[in-house]
């Protein structure tokens, strides 16, 4: 077999490992990173960790490359303030940068009051810098106006299980997959999203072949590959099928009503709502075969033990809390819950939105799960505190604030392990906020976010690999983030900031308590405050410390006296509500806020793809991770686009009232007629335009205000202009993210563009785009960024101006380092797999501007990767499958599949079935 050049880095011995735990998704598995002391040299899963076991998936595999000492330029090093708005920010000290921000902050709050400043933070900070920033915002300054980007991820979620169970508390643990009969994935692709929950999803398969597996979703995944039952539902339609599934197992006998009368309040009225949902009624609803819903209902009411699992498909929704309940309310109905393989596991996004969600991260709760509203718990935080009193006014939610910026109502704001100008939804309102604002302060581990454009003063952070304290991941088990290398450059903690800034703040503001309220020396001494917060609350800790976490990760509650956390919550049918019973939550299906119609008659979903994370700041940085998805596509089906003239490859335009983009067509089957999918990674820094989440609705759930991102209404369209413009530049060592931050202005003068990352052995920075005309003025500035303005003897070039085309490429050694294609296009795909692969090119140079869209024989097009540990490509794949090679043989000549097992799900569906997807791009 094969050796993976990706797995090979990994092996290579350094003279220390440091145990840590992934910073990417709420599975939250162990790592061992491998280092010198100064450099990262590999990362290698944890064996004893008990989220994976020394499994890593493609993200978590590659995370030594993106601490590459060749990319610190894309790191930010350096605080740097920016004397106006339009210059570029300069460096400037630690002490300048907090002084200034002290002073902007203390005369904005001494003018308007403490309202008028805002945090907004993310659920990818540590839960000690969380506590920090909190306490800073509520404590100190005296504002609720502190949210976090878990607004966008997990609010409905907390808001669901605090409706049902009356406390923010997931009953069930990694172990329930094992021992589940049937499982429920509903608005979840772990496939992509948590890969190696799923990896365990399949083994439990393998090994229990009895076990259902019904997969809720309206396009067909790589998740849905595996199901026995994929239901297709139309988009925002999971409370009619939750309580559809209600109407059925009460018809047919199967709902527990001795669990409802022991443990639950409620079910009368639940009882008479789904009295209104009959099957062929919801299956009408929902756009699916009443049999299918029949089944559904069956496996979940009758099998032993069924776990749900959900993420964004439920939350992400004007009534995302009610699409929990009323899941949550079939557990109830059915007693799936409180045994070994039964109950609702709400899947964790970020790395620590647990942990935020423990300290009272958002802009309604305090710590140790407690509301803003409640005076008790405002006193009880005050008392632990030592301060008078906490504000009492209900902060501002991550799209009000954004709002209240707008409207000139909030005046700073302090942005930190986030990047609004990316992931908010309504990027137009977002862009007039920041704009609007009189003084922006982003604190993040890079460079060059989209929001650092608008960023008044930036402050660089230390991250994975430098950072020190504690995050829990979706099954309540805090695990330890450890130190294996120093910052860059003079990033800081964030939790020093956090305590920096309050200190200098607090003397501005008079507060004679703030040395005393902000003590902190180290990531323990906060988190021992934190500790205390919960004593007798449901998420009790008081048990644990750092040196019992030092020797393993433990779960939540784990009250004082006891060494090990509970497992699974509410065995005992006891709920932390005031009645100790369980709540039926009377859910009622309502419509998406925005409903297709002949203007906007399609219906746009958006999600992760496998290989990407969010704004891409960090996996962006190794151009292998490009090569499953390499741009912006829009997942259309082939009947939208031949209605249209349109077709797979094709340049189009997706609009609505609210903005545009512009991408190419991905021809898939994944989705249905009637819908299309963007993938949500692509900003103002990867494609023209302020990036996808242009389109998407800030509409929001009255009860978690967390924003419809899954579902608005648009149009798409050709786009007008012909004229095709393709350009690659070869990067030397490590140049990449300098070559791509050097093109990145050309984005804002271009309406159609997208720009990559592409290679393995060479990293190639590729720009895409499409022209009205040709622009000599353009093309003139893109030729000297590229290294093709010289006329000399590395430049080939060829102009035919009657046919409006022009091409440009340079050849050093042999080697093709740079291209540009103006008017024609055809040959961009195997002339970049040709710059990749640092080929010998003398013999091919007269093929170089011959408009071939087929390589020249012996030569192959960059195409899709799958495998990205061993490099397999689809092509390879598919001709193995073609030529009748099993899936084993292949596994055995080329390693596909047997690295991380991220690509299995893909692997087994090409091998049975070929779907109609683009192969061409
Ligand atoms: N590779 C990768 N993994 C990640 C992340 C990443 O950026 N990249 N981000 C992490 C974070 S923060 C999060 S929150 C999670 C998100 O994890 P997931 O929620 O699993 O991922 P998404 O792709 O956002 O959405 C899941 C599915 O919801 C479906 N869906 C859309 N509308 C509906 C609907 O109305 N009903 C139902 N039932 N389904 C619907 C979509 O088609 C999509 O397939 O992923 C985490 N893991
Ligand atoms: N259309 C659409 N939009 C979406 C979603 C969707 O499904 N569809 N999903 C939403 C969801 S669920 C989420 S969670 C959000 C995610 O959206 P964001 O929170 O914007 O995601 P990231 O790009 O991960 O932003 C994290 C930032 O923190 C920086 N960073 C990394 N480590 C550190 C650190 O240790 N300290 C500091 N200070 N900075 C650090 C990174 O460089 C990056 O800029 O996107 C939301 N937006
Ligand atoms: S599943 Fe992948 S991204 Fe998520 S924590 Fe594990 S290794 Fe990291
Ligand atoms: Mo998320």
């Amino acid at each position: 077999m094969a050796e993976s050049p990706l797995l090979r880095s990994t092996q290579l011995s350094s003279a220390q490992t440091t145990r840590s735990t992934c910073p990417y998704c709420g599975v939250g598995c162990g790592v061992l990173i491998e280092h010198d002391g100064k450099h990262i040299t590999g990362v290698r899963g944890d064996p004893e960790h008990p989220a994976n076991f020394g499994k890593l998936c493609i993200k978590g595999t590659t995370l030594h490359h993106t601490a590459d000492p060749a990319l610190l330029s894309a790191r930010a090093q350096y605080p740097a303030l920016r004397p106006t708005r339009d210059a570029a920010p300069q460096r400037v000290s630690w002490d300048v940068a907090l002084d200034t921000a002290a002073a902007r902050f203390a005369d904005i709050i001494s003018r308007h009051g403490p309202d008028a400043v805002a945090f907004y933070f993310a659920g990818q900070l540590l839960t000690e810098d969380y506590y920090v920033f909190n306490k800073l915002a509520k404590g100190l300054i005296g504002t609720n106006n502190f949210d976090t980007n878990s607004r966008l991820c997990m609010s409905s979620a907390v808001v669901g299980y605090k409706l049902s169970f009356g406390m923010d508390s997931v009953p069930c643990n990694y172990e329930d997959i094992d021992h589940a009969d049937c499982l429920f994935i509903t608005g979840a692709n772990p496939a992509f999203a948590h890969p190696i929950l799923f990896r365990r999803v399949e083994a439990a398969r393998e090994r229990r072949p009895g076990q259902k597996i019904i997969v809720v979703d309206p396009r067909r995944t790589d998740t849905s590959e595996l199901a026995d039952l994929h239901l297709a539902i139309l988009p925002g339609t999971d409370v009619a099928l939750y309580n559809g599934m209600l109407h059925l197992a009460l018809k047919k006998g199967w709902v527990r009503e001795d669990y409802i009368a022991a443990h639950t309040e409620g079910f009368d009225a639940m009882r008479e709502i789904v009295r209104d949902y009959p099957p062929a009624h919801v299956a009408e609803r929902c756009g699916i075969r009443e049999q299918d819903l029949e089944q559904a209902a069956e496996w979940f009411a009758t099998s032993p033990a069924t776990l749900s699992m959900y993420c964004q498909g439920l939350n992400q929704s004007t009534q995302g809390a009610h699409k929990n309940a009323a899941l949550i309310n079939l557990h109830l109905a059915t007693a799936q819950l409180g045994r070994p393989g039964a109950g609702p596991l709400s899947l964790t996004g970020q790395p620590n939105a647990m942990g935020g969600r423990e300290v009272g991260g958002l802009s309604n709760l305090l710590p140790g799960h407690r509301e803003v509203a409640n005076p008790e718990h405002r006193a009880e935080v005050a008392r632990l505190w030592g301060v008078p009193s906490l504000p009492a006014t209900p902060g501002k939610s991550a799209v009000e604030l954004f709002q209240a910026l707008a409207d000139g109502s909030v005046k700073a704001v302090w942005i930190g392990c986030t990047n609004p100008a990316q992931s908010m939804p309504d990027l137009g309102l977002i862009d007039a906020a920041l704009k609007r604002a009189e003084f922006v302060v982003l604190q993040d581990a890079y460079r060059h976010t989209e929001t650092a454009a608008y960023a008044d003063l930036i402050l660089p952070a230390t991250t994975w690999g430098e950072k020190d304290g504690t995050v829990t991941n979706s099954e309540r088990r805090i695990s330890r983030v450890r130190t294996a290398v120093p910052p860059p450059g003079e990033a800081r903690h964030d939790w020093a900031i956090g305590v920096a800034f309050a200190h200098r703040l607090g003397h501005r503001l008079g507060r004679e308590d703030v040395d005393a309220l902000f003590a902190y020396d180290r990531p323990e001494t906060i988190w021992n405050e934190h500790r205390e917060t919960t004593r007798g609350r449901d998420l009790d800790i008081t048990g644990l410390s750092y040196p019992l976490l030092e020797a393993a990760p433990r779960q939540w509650p784990c009250p004082e006296g006891y060494s090990e956390g509970l497992p699974r919550l509410y065995s005992d049918g006891r709920f932390p509500t005031p009645s100790g019973r369980a709540r039926f939550v009377a859910t009622t299906w309502q419509n998406t806020a925005e409903q297709t119609n002949a203007r906007y008659p399609l219906q746009l979903n958006t999600g992760r793809l496998r290989d990407q994370w969010h704004g891409m700041s960090r996996t962006g940085t190794v151009a292998r991770l490009y090569s499953h998805e390499s741009e912006p596509l829009l997942h259309i089906h082939p009947q939208d686009l031949a209605s249209r003239q349109l077709h797979d490859g094709d340049w189009l335009q997706v609009h609505n009232p609210r903005g545009k983009v512009v991408v190419r067509a991905r021809a898939s089957t994944t989705v249905p007629p009637g819908q299309v999918f963007l993938p949500m990674h692509w900003g103002a820094n990867a494609m023209a335009g302020l990036g996808i989440n242009a389109l998407t609705t800030a509409a929001f759930d009255p009860l978690s205000k967390q924003p419809e991102l899954k579902h608005a209404a648009v149009q798409v369209e050709a786009l007008a202009g012909s004229t095709e413009l393709f350009c690659l530049r070869r990067a030397e060592d490590g140049g990449g993210q300098a070559l791509l931050q050097a093109l990145r202005p050309l984005l804002r003068r271009l309406d159609a563009a997208s720009l990559t990352l592409a290679g393995r052995d060479q990293t190639v920075v590729v720009l895409r785009a499409r022209l009205n005309a040709p622009d000599p003025a353009l093309l003139a500035d893109i030729d000297a960024m590229l290294d093709l303005g010289q006329d000399d003897e590395h430049l080939l070039s060829y102009d035919d101006a009657r046919h409006q085309v022009s091409k440009r490429a340079r050849i050093e050694n042999g080697q093709l380092t740079a291209v540009r294609l103006c008017g024609e296009a055809r040959a961009a795909n195997w002339l970049q797999a040709l710059a990749e692969s640092g080929t010998d090119i003398t013999p091919l140079r007269r093929f170089l501007f011959a408009p071939l869209n087929h390589a020249p024989a012996g030569l192959s097009a960059a195409t899709k990767v799958v495998c990205n540990c061993y490099n397999v490509s689809e092509t390879t794949i598919r001709k193995a499958f073609a030529a009748g090679e099993s899936l084993t043989d292949l596994q055995q000549r080329t390693g596909c599949g047997t690295g991380c097992g991220s690509c299995m799900p893909e692997l087994r569906r090409l091998g049975s079935h070929t779907p109609v997807e683009a192969m061409s791009l």
